[in-house]
């Protein structure tokens, strides 16, 4: 393919020179910022995550700092999910909803302090809608993207690989809290999250220059635990059922579509409550859901995938899919409209391919 040109729009990250020496094969673009998709071997580098440690550049999970004495206020006004109780160091996942209860987002949240958040966005100008509504409410709050360039230690040997790096301390971390740990006397956020399901940490690095040392650190001790670059996997994270904003869902789907209900809370008075409280009451008329689809290999879901009943109505959408070694099957995410949500429906789905089998599950994969 014809190469692509980088500049300050589609932005290179501190780890990129460490990254293209390690051999990456293939980027994406989110929050305009460049993110690997794969160093050649999508079944392999799966296999692999599973078993051993990987270190992710994924810089482009940006954060939207917003900092004041509103700042709790106006990160509420965002999303359903309630945020009174939150504790200093814990982070959320939530979603992000419009006036309609679209999802405009579906970041973790980071509190740092009573007036300080940290909203780490997936692919979507977040930001622009926390400053509009800041200026709407007139809040007292200051909105920015701040230098933080997240390095993600993902896998079962993460807690090995960072106590090596970090100290015994990050072992205490629970799931979706954090911690200030240093690297080289530099003090910087440390949670136990990231985009797979086999565990691990996030490092929130606040120094530009020092995104090689720390990567050339985490290769330097984990030697011994196979350690390797990767990145967010398209296998495991449908095995998995993280679901992958603008792919799976879009502004077009409310939370409760998204499977997201559950951070929905009747208390918390956000922009989209009227909206929600309305779609709660009729019910959502589609689900995101787990498709098995038959034949073996697929190619790669460019864009929606049809699915459709025997007599060819239409009956949803496939928005992500690839074969799964580890379930002997292709495995997909995609909407499934009320009449054929139920798990066990037999639909079919028009692949690029031709027409193949599809079965609907629930998610995740490997409950
Ligand atoms: N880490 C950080 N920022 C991010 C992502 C991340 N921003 C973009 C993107 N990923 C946002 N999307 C998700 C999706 C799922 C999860 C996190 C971010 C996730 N979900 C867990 C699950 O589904 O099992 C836990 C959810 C919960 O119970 O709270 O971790 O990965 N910094």
């Amino acid at each position: 393919m014809t190469d692509i040109a980088i500049s300050r729009r589609l932005r290179a990250t501190p780890y990129t020179a460490r990254v293209e020496a390690a051999g990456v094969k293939a980027y994406t673009v989110y929050n305009h910022m460049l993110l690997p998709a794969h160093f050649g071997d999508v079944e392999a580098e799966c296999a692999h995550l599973k078993e051993h440690v990987q270190v992710w550049d994924v810089s482009c999970e940006r954060q939207v700092e917003v900092v004041g004495p509103d700042a709790a206020r106006l990160v509420q006004m965002m999303t359903p999910r309630d945020l009174t109780k939150a504790k200093i160091d814990q982070c959320f996942y939530i979603p992000l909803v419009d006036e309609t209860g679209g999802m405009l987002n579906d970041p973790v949240a980071i509190k740092l302090a009573d007036d300080r958040f940290w909203i780490s966005v997936a692919d979507s100008d977040a930001i622009l809608f926390a400053k509009g509504l800041a200026l709407g409410l007139g809040a007292d709050v200051q909105v920015f993207e701040p230098e933080v360039d997240i390095l993600g230690v993902q896998g079962p040997k993460a807690d090995d690989l960072m106590a090596r790096v970090f100290g015994e301390e990050v072992r205490a971390i629970r799931f979706f809290r954090g911690a200030r740990l240093s690297f080289e006397g530099r003090r910087m956020f440390v949670a136990r999250s990231g985009y797979s399901k086999q565990g691990g940490f996030e490092i929130y690095l606040n120094d530009r220059a020092s995104g090689e040392p720390l990567w050339d650190a985490l290769f330097a001790a984990g030697e011994d635990l196979n350690v390797r670059a990767g990145c967010p996997n398209l296998i495991e994270r449908i095995e998995g059922g993280l679901l992958s904003y603008g792919n799976d869902m879009t502004h077009e789907n409310n939370p409760y579509e998204c499977g997201l209900g559950k951070f929905c809370d009747e208390g918390a008075e956000c922009i989209g409550s009227a909206a929600l409280a309305q779609i709660a009451q009729d019910g959502p008329s589609r689900l995101i859901r787990g498709i098995r689809i038959g034949g073996g290999k697929v190619p790669p879901c460019r864009e929606p995938w049809r699915l459709t009943t025997s007599d060819g109505q239409f009956a949803g959408k496939v928005t992500s899919a690839a074969f799964s070694p580890a379930f002997d099957t292709a495995i997909a995410i995609g909407m499934v409209e009320r009449d054929w949500w139920e798990p066990g429906t037999e639909l079919s789905v028009e692949t690029p391919e031709g027409p193949r089998p599809a079965t609907v599950t629930t998610l995740p994969f490997n409950a």
